[in-house]
C-alpha cells in the first residue's frame, strides 16, 4: 500500500464515523488544505458523509490552537442559531472528534486531521453566477460578522499571525525577493514594480485602524464565494465555512476578501487578462446584501473604507501569490507550473480596474452612509 493510502486508512481508523467507511476520496477546490469526502453506510439509512481534512502544516503552526478557536466559534454559532430558531445542523459547523476525545487526531507522521459532518443540500460555488447568488453570499458573511458580534475576542489564538497585516505581507514580499532562491524574479519584473508602485496603500487600512477610525472585531478573515455553503433549494448562504482564520479583524477585509474573490467573472488563475474585469454592478449587489446582513452593525468609518477594503484585499492576495511564486510555490496548492503567477496577475489586473473605476465604488458605498 503507498504511504498516503496507509495514513489515509490509519487516520479513518481514528475516527467513529456511526457507521463502516466505504470510502474516501478528494474533495473541493481549497489551496491550503488537504480535503476528503467519506462516504459511511449506515444499516438502514442512506449513504451519510464527513468532510476530512489534513489541515495544512505550512499554513497552521499550532493545530491545537486552531481547533480551540474553531470549537470554540462553531459552539457559541451555534447556541446563536438555536436562539434565533435557525437549523443549527445546516447553519453552523461542527467538530467530530476521533475515538480519543482530543480535537484532532495526529498520525504517525506528525499531520494533523479533523472531520466535520458534511452539510448536505448544499451547492458550493467557484463564481458568482448571478448577482442574486453572490448577494446571497454577501447577506451569509455579513450574518455571521453579526452573529459573533458578542465573541470574547481575547480568546481568540492568532492562528496565522499578522495575516491581513498588508504591511507586514510587503515586507515579506521584499525578503522573498532579495533571496530570490530560484532566480523567478526575472520573470515577474512587471508585478514586482506593481506592486512597488503601491508601497503607501499598504498602510491605508492599518494606518486608519491606528486612528481610531477602523474597530477590530471577530472577522472571518477569507470570505471567499467558496467558503460559504449555499442552500441547494434558497440558493440562500446556509453555512459558513473554513473557519482557519477567524480572529480579531477589521470589517473591511471581510467584505473586500469576497470582492476580489467574486465580484468578477473569472477564474482566480485565468491566463487571459482580457477576460478579468470588475464588475461594478456584481460590487453594488454584495455591497447591500453585506450590509443588510450585518443588520446596522457597521461604522460610518467603517462604510467608508469599504472600496479600500476591496483594493487592499486583492492587492495583499496579489502579492502573497507573487512572493510564493518567488519561493517556490510552497504555500498555496499549485497544479501547474506559473500557477501562484497568473493567480497574481489577476489580482493585479482587479486592482487596476478598481483604480480606474474608484470614484464609481466610493459612490456605492456613500449611499449607506449615515
Ligand atoms: P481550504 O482551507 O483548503 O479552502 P475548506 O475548509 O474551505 O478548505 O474546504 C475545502 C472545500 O471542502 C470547500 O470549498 C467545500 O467545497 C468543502 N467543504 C468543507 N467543509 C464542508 C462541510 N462541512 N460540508 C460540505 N462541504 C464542505
Ligand atoms: C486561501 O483556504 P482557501 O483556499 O479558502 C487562503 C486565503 C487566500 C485564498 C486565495 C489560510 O483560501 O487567504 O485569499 O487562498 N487561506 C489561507 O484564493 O491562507
Ligand atoms: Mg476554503
Amino acid at each position: 500500500m503507498a504511504e498516503a493510502e496507509k495514513t489515509l486508512q490509519e487516520v479513518l481508523g481514528a475516527f467513529d464515523f456511526g457507521a463502516p467507511v466505504v470510502g474516501a476520496i478528494r474533495y473541493g477546490c481549497g489551496h491550503i488544505n488537504d480535503t476528503f469526502v467519506v462516504h459511511t453506510q449506515p444499516e438502514d439509512a442512506c449513504c451519510r458523509r464527513f468532510i476530512l481534512q489534513r489541515m495544512s502544516a505550512a499554513a497552521f503552526k499550532r493545530p491545537d490552537e486552531l481547533m480551540e478557536n474553531i470549537i470554540g466559534v462553531t459552539e457559541y454559532l451555534g447556541r446563536e442559531i438555536e436562539k434565533h430558531n435557525g437549523d443549527r445542523d445546516r447553519e453552523a459547523m461542527r467538530v467530530l472528534r476521533p475515538r480519543s476525545g482530543e480535537p484532532f487526531y495526529t498520525d504517525s507522521l506528525g499531520g494533523a486531521w479533523r472531520v466535520y459532518p458534511f452539510v448536505e443540500r448544499t451547492i458550493c460555488y467557484q463564481s458568482a453566477e448571478s448577482a442574486e447568488l453572490f448577494a446571497a453570499s454577501g447577506r451569509a458573511f455579513g450574518r455571521f460578522q453579526r452573529l459573533l458580534g458578542g465573541y470574547p475576542a481575547k480568546t481568540l489564538h492568532e492562528t496565522i499571525p499578522n495575516f491581513h497585516n498588508t504591511e507586514d505581507r510587503l515586507a515579506k514580499f521584499k525578503a522573498a525577493l532579495a533571496a530570490d532562491p530560484l532566480g523567478r524574479a526575472k520573470d515577474c519584473q512587471q508585478e514586482i514594480d506593481f506592486v512597488l508602485a503601491r508601497e503607501k496603500d499598504c498602510s491605508v487600512a492599518l494606518d486608519a485602524m491606528r486612528a481610531g477610525k477602523l474597530p477590530l472585531r471577530v472577522t472571518h478573515n477569507d470570505t471567499k464565494l467558496n467558503n460559504v455553503l449555499m442552500d441547494e433549494e434558497t440558493c440562500e448562504g446556509m453555512c459558513i465555512i473554513d473557519l482557519d482564520t477567524v480572529m480579531p479583524g477589521l470589517v473591511i477585509y471581510d467584505f473586500g476578501d469576497s470582492i476580489r474573490f467574486g465580484a468578477n467573472h473569472s477564474a482566480e488563475d485565468e491566463r487571459d487578462l482580457t477576460k478579468v474585469n470588475l464588475d461594478v454592478d456584481l460590487f453594488a449587489a454584495y455591497t447591500a446584501a453585506f450590509l443588510e446582513g450585518a443588520g446596522g452593525s457597521l461604522t460610518d468609518g467603517e462604510i467608508q473604507y469599504l472600496p479600500w477594503g476591496a483594493k487592499l484585499m486583492t492587492l495583499e492576495c496579489g502579492i502573497r501569490f507573487l512572493t510564493d511564486y518567488i519561493d517556490g510555490d510552497h504555500y498555496f496548492h499549485t497544479s501547474r507550473e506559473g500557477q501562484n503567477l497568473d493567480r497574481c496577475r489577476t489580482q493585479f489586473k482587479l486592482v487596476q480596474d478598481m483604480e480606474s473605476r474608484w470614484e464609481e465604488l466610493q459612490g456605492i458605498v456613500d449611499q449607506y452612509r449615515k
